[in-house]
């Protein structure tokens, strides 16, 4: 007995994250995994709302659920755990065949601390509240609550302990959120008798040398930043013990999101929490959470330009690209393109489970469907060749030029809005809807893969020795467990203009002569 469950053991190493040069891999039951995730609404982890959910889910052909576990329902009362939504998750998702991430609403959901259980909320005396400038009591929990954070240790390292009792052996549960958008509102800083003394003290060397500033206090280092950075400081060590507790039980990657920084927002504490991982305060939350293996970026934007902003100081040598949210519209349907190609770990829309008459609905589960019946069976493949740095992504951007990449020795160009039989918009800025995306793999000198929606792509080669280096082939057909499977060769029409691949996606494969 003991042998069969500790070779069962070894067949299924933990969920983790690797890198190299940049790029990350999420591997699950030891394979590269590319989470294509949908989260349901705040209050839809309820066993009469989740049918709705997995409609939802299936109807956009997601691999991932991300599910948040409510701290008020889980503790009721002090120490005593109710595990029966976790489990009802775990029994309905592997009835699914996908995988879980589960989200700690803890401490923190959105900068306040609506999933306290009602015994913290009520006892302000043991888990003391944000203290503003003048004194007020603020609807948000101190960092410096000693007791608060040993309840959320000790409740998240339940959930942890439950989780390796309950999923070791199936890794249904892939990764694991810890809080959820943390940070301070209403207050830049908490002005409580302790948060007072440590804003006085001298700013720790760690956080001096992650920042690159001159010592003395928090003022004196930070200058008019300095309340920010020190809350950055309180919430993420804060955040980081939490983690750290419940990897020690159980250590499934973790990670925490972030509310961010863009679209003009400037005011922490007013426009976004003060203290969360936005990208001014990445530098002193990486130095701060060891325990977390990464800062997950919640992206609600439909416009490029945007979402780079938002995102790219996301991927750093130490933190892979992680769309851990972002809005379930039609457009943002070209993040998940850009997110693969950078060698991240996966993409997640925010809010499946809208009512059907929701404006926009229809084209989001039209477009992240599109996505994920073309995603989702090669995945891994992607992954693969993502982590090597094969894959270059190209998005529809109103305004921009036509992207150009080079792979090997191939210069692939891809425009948008192309009309067949005639030449390729590539001289003049794009227009359109934004929908345009696709991947380019290279599988070898001689192979691609392309794939995507409502884009032509064209190859040139780089040399120019005289030789002959052209497309030779392009076929459509899909990959399978046992390697490609051709449906048809496309030439002529389908070829002459350039490979126009249809709106609601297609994937080929390209032979050259290398
Ligand atoms: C997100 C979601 C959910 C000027 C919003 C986004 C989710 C949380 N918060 O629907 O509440 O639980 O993580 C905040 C978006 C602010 C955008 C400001 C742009």
């Amino acid at each position: 007995l003991a042998l069969a469950s500790s070779t069962a053991m070894a067949a299924d190493p933990m969920p983790r994250i690797v890198h190299q040069g940049g790029h990350f891999e999420l591997q699950v039951d030891g394979q590269p995994y590319f989470v294509l995730a949908g989260q349901m609404h705040n209050s839809s982890a309820w066993p009469g709302r989740m049918p709705a959910v997995w409609d939802a889910l299936s109807a956009i052909g997601a691999n991932t659920l991300e599910a948040p576990v409510y701290w008020e329902t889980m503790e009721p009362t002090p120490g005593k755990f109710d595990f029966s939504e976790v489990d009802m998750l775990l029994d309905q998702a592997r009835a699914h065949h996908v995988r879980l991430v589960l989200l700690w609403f803890g401490t923190w959901k959105n900068g306040g601390m609506h999933y306290a259980p009602e015994w913290i909320r009520r006892d302000t005396v043991r888990y003391p509240r944000l203290l503003t400038a003048e004194g007020q009591q603020v609807d948000g929990l101190s960092p410096f609550g000693i007791e608060t954070l040993a309840r959320d240790k000790q409740a998240f390292a339940a959930l942890m302990a439950h989780l390796k009792q309950a999923d070791a052996l199936h890794h249904t549960v892939i990764m694991m959120q810890v809080e959820n958008e943390s940070g301070l509102f209403g207050t830049v800083r908490d002005h409580g008798a302790a948060a007072d003394a440590a804003f006085a003290a001298a700013v720790p060397e760690a956080v001096l040398h992650a920042t690159g500033r001159q010592g003395g206090n928090w003022r004196a280092a930070f200058g008019s930043d300095a309340e920010e950075a020190f809350s950055a400081y309180a919430v993420s060590h804060y955040v980081d013990a939490i983690a750290e507790a419940g990897k020690a039980v159980y250590p499934l990657p973790l990670y925490t999101n972030a509310w961010m920084r863009y679209r003009g927002l400037t005011q922490p504490g007013t426009e976004y929490p003060s203290g969360g991982p936005s990208w001014t305060m990445l530098p002193i939350w990486k130095q701060q959470t060891p325990a977390l293996d990464a800062i997950g970026s919640d992206v609600y934007t439909d416009t490029f330009a945007e979402f780079r902003k938002g995102v790219l100081p996301y991927g750093r040598a130490d933190n892979p690209p992680w769309v851990s949210e972002s809005g379930f519209t039609a457009p943002t349907s070209r993040w998940v393109f850009d997110v693969l190609a950078r060698g991240g770990i996966g993409c997640s829309q925010f809010g499946i489970d809208g009512d059907a008459d929701e404006p926009g609905r229809a084209a989001a589960v039209q477009a992240h469907g599109d996505n994920n019946r073309l995603l989702a069976p090669v995945a891994s493949t992607l992954a693969a060749a993502a982590y090597e740095g094969r894959i270059a992504a190209f998005v529809q951007e109103p305004g921009a030029m036509s992207p150009q990449q080079t792979l090997g020795n191939w210069a692939v160009t891809v425009s948008f809005g192309a009309v067949w039989g005639h030449p390729s918009p590539t001289t003049a800025p794009q227009s359109g809807t934004p929908l345009g995306r696709a991947l380019v793999v290279r599988l070898d000198p001689a192979h691609f893969l392309v794939l995507g929606m409502g884009a032509r792509v064209e190859f040139a080669s780089t040399l120019h020795d005289g030789g002959v280096h052209e497309m030779l082939r392009a076929e459509e057909g899909r990959m399978t467990p046992s390697g490609w499977t051709t449906t048809r060769i496309l030439n002529g029409d389908e070829t002459d203009y350039g490979l126009d691949l249809p709106v609601h996606g297609d994937m080929l494969r390209v032979e050259v002569t290398p």
